[in-house]
């Protein structure tokens, strides 16, 4: 069991009972009997309590790009709890969540020029489902609330979220949820895409996937596509070239919505704010969380263009236009937090920063193409995975065995199913890019 300390504050710090804790996407009984807890963190480490210091290639979840630790945001914080700690966000308003809007339209591609705020992505990822949804009712089309995801996409938690996304874990504990959703194939392929760097060159044609499911289903029915430019959390699929743009057109041609899921490549990760202005492919709305507070604060958001916006807007003149919204959504600390956050991407160039520092991490990674084991390496902006090959039935799969070791050396990853996953903060140096890759690659020689 771990030690209780005290922080110089004399706030308990450590816990001395881990069973309370109900913990999230965890084997729970396992972590309770070996647990690994983090104490503090500063710049691209955390440290743990008995003193271990790891180089954090995971920006804790795609969260702290600007890395750990970041006084300005702690300041904004607290002068905002000083001045106003909570003020309600329906028929009344404060300055926060208007400042914020208005810089995240600044930085938003095209027509992406409003803001609707909740407190993650999950909650982000069903407030665009419901505003798609709605949007086509509003115009006369209520048959179009078919929502289609893809296999192998992360959407978050939520009803929506798990029945859009295509994996299967999530959801095979709560049976059918969301009716009316359809999935498109994911572009992942070792046969032809295996160590591409950056977009592989093959694929752009597994877009064509939605006109099958036009033919299928109906456009007359269908409201939004609902994809991850880059997906994430299930190993770093990078897509096509030209993928983004066939699945943009088709969408327009049969009155579809996009939505981009950018809550892990929003700010920076691609070296531009968005994906969608690094793959110069404008959605129509793009839900975000994690990096617009650099993690410190729990907030999401969805950026909805315009021509959304103004319809709801235009269809009454004196009553709510659209039913929704969380007790803390446009929170006066989550908007500080997210005013400061952005204040730093800007002051310190940090998107640029990750563009710069991409020729040397897609270089680095590199390093392991055709190692034996080793069956794909990805990568694309600050975003990359290894992945091994299948293990043997009933054996630990090798992105663990090889993230474990990892740990024990100073590494923070990630292991998803085979893969390895790294998205360093942005603010990681070359140096320490090569720190997380010649660890791998002294723990790879080994095991
Ligand atoms: N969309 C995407 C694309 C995500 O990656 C969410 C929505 C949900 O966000 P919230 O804030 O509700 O968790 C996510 C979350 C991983 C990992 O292992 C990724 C996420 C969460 C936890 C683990 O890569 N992404």
């Amino acid at each position: 069991m771990v030690d209780s300390r005290q922080q110089t504050g004399g706030d308990p710090i450590m816990p001395n009972d881990l069973r309370s804790f109900w913990m999230p996407f965890t084997a729970n009984a396992r972590f309770k009997r070996d647990p690994r807890l983090i104490e503090s963190a500063d710049g691209v480490h955390m440290q743990t309590p008995d003193g271990l210091r790891l180089l954090d290639s995971t920006a804790g979840l795609w969260c702290v790009m600007a890395g750990h630790g970041r006084k300005e945001i702690a300041d904004a914080v607290h002068r905002q709890i000083g001045r106003l700690d909570f003020a309600p966000a329906f028929q009344i308003g404060h300055a926060g969540p208007f400042r914020l809007a208005e810089e995240l339209a600044a930085r938003a591609p095209g027509e992406l020029n409003h803001a609707f705020f909740t407190n993650s992505g999950s909650e982000a990822v069903d407030t665009a489902i419901k505003m798609a949804i709605a949007w086509h009712r509003l115009r006369g089309d209520g048959a179009r609330r078919m929502i289609i995801g893809r296999n192998r996409a992360y959407h978050g938690v939520n009803i929506g979220g798990i029945s859009a996304a295509g994996i299967g874990a999530n959801r095979r504990q709560f049976g059918s949820l969301m009716h009316g959703v359809d999935h498109l194939g994911h572009t992942h392929d070792l046969q032809s895409q295996a160590f591409s760097h950056g977009q592989p060159a093959m694929g752009a044609e597994k877009a064509d996937d939605l006109l099958a499911l036009v033919e299928l289903h109906g456009d007359e029915n269908i409201a939004a596509v609902i994809i991850e430019p880059v997906a994430g959390a299930t190993g770093v699929l990078v897509p096509p070239e030209g993928y983004l743009e066939r699945l943009r057109d088709l969408c327009t041609e049969h009155g579809i919505l996009l939505i981009f899921d950018e809550v892990v490549t929003g700010f920076g990760r691609l070296g531009k704010a968005f994906a969608a202005d690094y793959f110069g492919v404008e959605p129509d709305m793009i839900t975000l969380a994690k990096g617009i507070t650099n993690g410190t604060v729990p907030m999401g958001a969805v950026l909805a263009a315009s021509s959304i916006y103004e319809t709801f807007v235009d269809s009454s003149s004196d009553s709510v236009e659209f039913f929704h919204g969380y007790t803390y959504s446009g929170h006066p600390v989550a908007c500080a937090a997210a005013l400061a956050t952005l204040d730093i991407y800007k002051r310190e160039d940090l998107f640029a920063r990750a563009s710069t520092l991409a020729p040397h991490f897609e270089q680095s990674i590199h390093r392991f193409d055709r190692h034996r084991g080793v069956a794909d390496v990805r990568n694309i902006g600050l975003m990359g995975a290894m992945q091994f090959d299948p293990p043997v039935a009933g054996r630990k799969s090798q992105a663990a065995i090889v993230q474990a070791t990892c740990y024990e050396r100073g590494l923070f990853t990630r292991a998803v199913g085979d893969s390895l996953v790294f998205s360093p903060p942005l603010t990681i140096t070359q140096e320490q890019i090569d720190e997380i890759f010649d660890t791998v690659e002294s723990v790879i020689s080994e095991t």
